[in-house]
């Protein structure tokens, strides 16, 4: 296995997230990523490298759009060109274009247009996040040449998370979707058919919404039921994909407080479904947030169902890619990750 890790990751260290009428420190800190780094220094499952080669803009532009794009490079500018004492602070949207209102037109104000490619208040942009987020998005593209090049699998060890990341919004700490570029990396590197598995325990709205009319990359998420559980408005089990996507999304939701046993068995659904399409490579989002001691999440995995989580996965006998998503509960968060690859590569290490 090779590990990508983001070498610029903590230039990304947001300071507040807006919760509940107060803004309370982020959960998704730098410290998430080192975790996992210095368990796979005292745990190898393989090389740890960094990405050779910055992301290409056009192999990000086949999953996001230019404008996004343009907005993400040159947001924190336009922040600070508004007051220069903003310098001192993270950007927060406040203000969201929904149903009825129009986003072909390009707003001149700079907060409404964080609030147009934004869908909440908890995700803030700071000097580095443009950085962090295009070298997490070489990460990803690295892990799919790796396994491309005959790897049997990558891990592209990065943050910020990208699955709550669509085409051209940010919103549930992500910016760029890792995982989607990973998948597209693959399909363009000559292969039919991806599958991307979403084990978070938030529903992977990002991946979800990117390949909804296609046919060539599945798109399977197990989550917590967005009736109860962030990103609430996608993510339910009659979402199916659509056009030629129809039949290419399965969600699993399951309720809060669900355990190994009930979220395996829902794994065994989702494993048969990428069976079903005959996947060529695996694209695993990789959330450790299903943990037990997670302070945000309802479900109740032990760091040891991450070994036999691995072991599930590498029976799939897939070329596969990881990308690192959720995992708050900071302390475990390196051993759970490092248990989920060491039960995926087995033995062999
Ligand atoms: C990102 B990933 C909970 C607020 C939820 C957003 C959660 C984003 C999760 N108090 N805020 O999927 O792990
Ligand atoms: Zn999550």
């Amino acid at each position: 296995m090779k590990v990508y890790h983001n070498p610029v990751h903590a230039q990304h260290a947001g300071r507040q997230e807006m919760y509940r009428g107060r803004l309370v420190p982020c959960h998704e800190v730098p410290d998430r990523l080192d975790h996992v780094l210095a368990e796979l220094r005292r745990r190898p499952v393989g090389a740890l490298l960094t990405p050779t080669s910055p992301a290409a803009r056009a192999r990000i532009e086949r999953i996001h759009s230019a404008r996004y794009l343009d907005f993400l490079a040159t947001a924190w500018d336009q922040w600070v060109a508004l007051d220069p004492a903003n310098a001192a602070l993270d950007a927060l949207p406040s203000v969201w274009p929904v149903r009825g209102f129009r986003a072909d037109v390009l707003p001149d104000n700079f907060a409404a247009r964080m609030g147009l490619y934004s869908f909440d208040a908890g995700t803030p942009l700071m000097a580095g996040t443009w950085a962090a987020a295009q070298a997490g998005a070489a990460c990803a593209l690295s892990a799919a040449d790796a396994v491309l090049a005959g790897e049997a699998c990558a891990f592209a060890l990065t943050r910020p998370p990208g699955h709550h990341a669509g085409p051209d919004f940010f919103g549930g700490y992500c910016f760029l979707n890792n995982a989607a570029l990973a998948a597209q990396a693959l399909r363009d590197g000559g292969l039919d058919r991806v599958a991307v598995l979403d084990v978070d325990y938030h529903h992977g709205n990002g991946t979800q919404t990117i390949f909804y009319e296609r046919a060539d990359v599945l798109t399977v998420s197990l989550h917590g039921d967005p009736r109860t559980e962030y990103p609430f408005f996608l993510g339910h089990a009659d979402e199916r994909g659509t056009g030629p996507g129809t039949g290419f999304n399965l969600n699993l939701p399951l309720p809060r407080g669900t355990d190994w046993a009930t979220w395996r068995a829902a794994l065994r659904s989702a494993t048969e479904a990428i069976r079903a399409f005959d996947a060529q490579a695996l694209v695993v989002a990789a959330g450790l947030d299903t943990f037990e001691g997670d302070p945000i999440s309802g479900f109740h995995l032990r760091s040891a169902d991450y070994l036999t989580l691995g072991a599930d996965l590498a029976a799939l006998e897939l070329p596969t890619v990881f990308t690192f998503e959720g995992g708050y509960a900071v302390a475990e968060v390196g051993v759970n990750a490092v248990n989920l690859l060491q039960g995926f590569v087995g033995e062999s290490g």
